[in-house]
């Protein structure tokens, strides 16, 4: 055991003076203000609210860190399978509240800062988001770290300590503006691991020789070299001294002899610029959703952290002594899109390089180790780099990469000697001008398991994509594991009042752990005094909200309107413009009715909020429009209250807390077969809202859980995409007149000079309309329609609602961690041991 390995009597003294968690409010306080006071140096007299966070924020570091460690030497004793979870992004928000939820203290810490003069929500929101992704991708591999340690596998994330998280959104006469988010100037939730460091080499030459066993030897040399130092954040499982590690890295400038020397001999300047060259590494956040733009820059940032984990894994791995051969089942690394594919040639490299392995038998250890989640089908999104680019900063890896690809071209072709156009088709390196190498390939070649995040999505990868890797390899390979969300944010955080609400009727907090115990809810649908409680909630979340959007908006919204929301990536196949389109035509059928008509029509607020990328010039058009068009309308006397539109600004987790409890109706109206998952739609619907969605993505699955009778879904199926997109190029369109009505209004100048909008509308009406926006608009309003008529009718309303909540079970990520660790990963949990508490 641990404590055997030390002698007696410094155990007796280490043992007497471990740190203890804080179970109680006083202890809590005791904490909290030796912190403030020391750690600080504030006083009574000058603790403002930021201080105040600091001293919670840190009292809570510090019972969180004796369970982590606690952890940390469970974990190395049982010697088990780990899972490494590589993720280029790692959206974690706030992480106070959530900590504070997790080890069941909050209602302590609520009391004593009560009794020290500060308003938990005040505290809380001093709190800057860890905004190191861009979107769902980064989510998800939060909720996951989540779900992972609440279930006590062992487990561990690596990720890049960006200095600049996604920027921050202005919105500045109707245009996004962007924000550098700087946002380490106090952050008390991670460690720097000065001693956890890595040398990483960039550029140089590959030399070869043959050895004195008459062995060919590669050796990559003469490289430029960055150092990767560790920062770890620890993560709280919920309700269990589980704390597993999130590991960072982040460059520096390696302190060699040269840049002493540089020193030394008066070239102070560019010694400096050496540093912040390496620096520049993990500088920056790139803020692309669903687009590869190919920059060095980007690559080098793969690489660096790639190397820098795999280095760290194979170092605790052979700290093991264990043979290479056990590697597999000692060690499961997924591959988060395929931003880290590049970890499949650096472990083969290190095996065959470094280790003196067999080609073969390396390559059977790379592949049984990996496993490549794909999370999109979009053309643009899928990564390629130049094969020019990579023989400068990686040659070696590029020789692997050929090397792997020589290897499959002949299992291939020896395997269908007749299909010889399949070769060029299946390789890893596209034959263009110049060549490039195509990750998703090399992700699939090296990994024992692909999968898709939703069912529909992982159908179409096997049709489309990696149409001909199924033949190659079997459909066996492929799997499909639906995404899904940390019931602990989503509901218990983000809405506490609901959740207590579940737990008084379900006689406890266990649905949080099995949220497949929500099914008992239904149970509870026409039990008036809940359905009343339900309403109330819902009610505040929206009264909430409105504060909000008065607060930075200046718009004043009305809680008793139907909240209709679209928050997520600004991006076209999302569709924001067939709703922005939707509200012009509410409001122009507004105004051309009778007061008398329009007594009859029911109060709506559409709320629009995300991030475009900065260089993507339509999806800030769309924002633009949104805003133009919330100018008229929630200024036109005669729509009053029946429709507002509204655009928050800078969406992210946080804001997301807020708004996600607060909708009556949210919006998933992706072109269907473009949205591979989508999980805010699951938010919503835990939350207590309803949805308006396409065929598409998780909505399929959301429907066949809650029922078709639950949700307002419409627009053509993706089955036909192919041939809709293809009419419109071959036959000659009459737009439906509704739609046209409203490119009338934008064309009159009814939300400002036309001209800015006009490539919007032309992509619909001249070039293809590639998203099927007209397709689907008739459809889509007619929707609106029934939604509607359907809100009027509250009693049935409610009922959907609270329906649906109580089947959501599946949707939690923690039944989506048990199918990875079945089906890909191969690992168990880990029991924790029983009491947090020092060596
Ligand atoms: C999203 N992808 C999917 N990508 O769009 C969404 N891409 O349907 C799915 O639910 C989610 O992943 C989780 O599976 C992204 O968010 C990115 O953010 C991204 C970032 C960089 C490069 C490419």
């Amino acid at each position: 055991s641990v404590e055997a390995s030390i002698p007696e009597p410094q155990r007796a003294a280490w043992q007497k003076f471990s740190a203890e968690p804080f179970n109680t409010k006083e202890q809590f306080e005791q904490e909290a203000v030796r912190h403030i006071e020391t750690t600080l140096a504030r006083s009574l007299y000058n603790c403002d609210e930021g201080a105040a966070y600091g001293g919670t924020a840190l009292a809570f570091r510090d019972r969180m860190v004796i369970d982590w460690n606690r952890t940390q030497q469970n974990q190395t004793f049982a010697d088990q399978k780990r899972v490494y979870y590589l993720s280029l992004e790692f959206l974690m928000g706030r992480a106070l509240d959530n900590a504070m939820l997790n080890v069941q203290q909050k209602d302590s810490a609520k009391a004593g800062l009560a009794d020290l003069g500060f308003r938990m929500e005040d505290i809380i929101n001093q709190e800057r988001d860890a905004a190191l992704g861009n979107g769902g991708l980064g989510r998800l591999a939060a909720c996951f770290l989540d779900s992972l340690a609440s279930l006590n596998y062992p487990a561990w994330g690596y990720g890049l300590r960006y200095r600049y998280g996604i920027f921050k959104q202005e919105i500045i006469d109707g245009y996004q503006v962007e924000i550098p988010d700087y946002w380490l100037d106090f952050n008390p939730w991670e460690f720097p691991r000065h001693d956890v460091t890595v040398d990483i080499q960039f550029f140089g030459n590959v030399r070869k020789y043959v050895d004195d066993s008459g062995k060919q030897v590669s050796v990559w040399e003469n490289g430029e070299i960055v150092q990767a130092v560790a920062y770890d954040v620890p993560i709280p499982g919920y309700a269990t001294p589980t704390t597993n590690n999130l590991r960072l890295w982040s460059s520096k400038a390696a302190s060699g002899e040269f840049d002493f020397q540089k020193f030394n001999s008066g070239e102070y300047e560019s010694s400096v610029a050496d540093q912040q060259r390496a620096e520049t590494i993990s500088a920056v956040l790139y803020p692309n959703d669903n687009l590869e733009r190919g920059k060095e820059l980007r690559l080098k940032q793969q690489y660096f952290w790639c190397a820098a984990s795999l280095f760290d894994i194979v170092r605790r791995f052979k700290k093991s002594k264990k043979a290479w051969k056990e590697f597999p089942n000692a060690v499961a690394i997924q591959l988060n899109d395929t931003h880290p594919t590049l970890a499949i040639p650096e472990l083969q490299r290190i095996l065959i390089d470094q280790e003196g392995l067999e080609w073969d038998e390396a390559w059977s250890i790379v592949q049984k180790t990996f496993g490549y989640t794909n999370h999109t089908v979009l053309p643009e999104a899928l990564e390629k780099w130049s094969v020019p680019l990579f023989q400068h900063l990686l040659p070696r890896h590029l020789q692997i990469i050929y090397d792997i690809n020589l290897h499959f071209l002949q299992y291939v072709e020896r395997n269908f000697p007749k299909d010889r156009e399949m070769l060029g088709r299946v390789s890893i390196i596209e034959e263009s001008q110049p060549k490039m190498v195509r990750m998703a390939y090399l992700a699939l070649i090296g990994s024992h398991k692909v999968n898709g995040v939703a069912e529909l999505h992982s159908d179409l990868i096997k049709t489309t994509i990696f149409k001909d890797f199924v033949k190659i390899y079997g459909p066996d390979k492929f799997t499909n594991v639906t995404n899904g969300i940390t019931p602990r944010r989503w509901l218990h955080q983000a809405n506490p009042r609901l959740s207590e609400l579940i737990a008084s009727k379900l006689g406890g907090y266990d649905f949080l752990k099995d949220l497949t115990l929500l099914h008992k809810l239904e149970n509870y649908v026409d039990d008036k005094a809940f359905r009343k409680e339900f309403q109330e909630i819902k009610f505040a979340n929206k009264v909430r909200l409105a504060k909000h959007i008065k607060d930075t908006n200046g718009v004043s919204v009305n809680p008793a309107a139907l909240f209709d929301i679209q928050v997520k990536r600004i991006h076209e196949y999302k569709r924001q413009q067939l709703n922005i389109f939707g509200v012009i035509h509410r409001y122009l059928t507004i105004k051309s009715m009778s007061p008398e008509e329009r007594k009859k029509l029911a109060p709506r607020v559409s709320i629009f909020g995300g991030k475009a990328a900065p260089g993507y010039w339509m999806a800030k058009t769309i924002i633009h429009l949104v805003n133009a068009v919330g100018a008229v309308v929630n200024n036109d006397k005669d729509v009053g209250d029946l429709l507002k539109c509204v655009f928050v600004e800078d969406y992210n987790v946080s804001k997301a807390e807020i708004i996600v409890p607060a909708s009556d109706i949210s919006e998933h109206i992706s072109t269907a077969g473009t949205e591979a998952s989508g999980t805010s739609n699951m938010k919503f619907v835990l939350n207590g809202g309803l949805i308006i969605g396409t065929c598409d993505g998780a909505n399929i699955e959301i429907t066949r859980e809650i029922g078709e009778e639950n949700i307002f879904l419409f627009g053509n199926l993706s089955e036909d995409v192919e041939d809709l997109r293809h009419a419109h190029f071959y036959s000659k369109f009459e737009f439906d007149p509704q739609l046209q009505r409203v490119f009338d209004a934008i064309k009159e100048g009814r939300f400002g000079d036309a001209g800015q909008f006009s490539a919007l509308v032309n992509g619909i009406v001249e070039h293809g309309d590639y998203y099927l926006v007209s397709d689907d608009f008739k459809s889509y309003i007619d929707t609106h329609t029934l939604i509607d008529e359907a809100y009027k009718d509250q009693e049935s309303w409610v009922s959907k609602c609270i329906t649906s909540v109580a089947r959501m079970g599946f949707f939690s990520s923690d039944r989506c961690i048990d199918e990875y660790a079945e089906m890909i990963w191969n690992v168990e949990p880990l029991s924790p041991t029983k009491k947090a508490k020092g060596v």
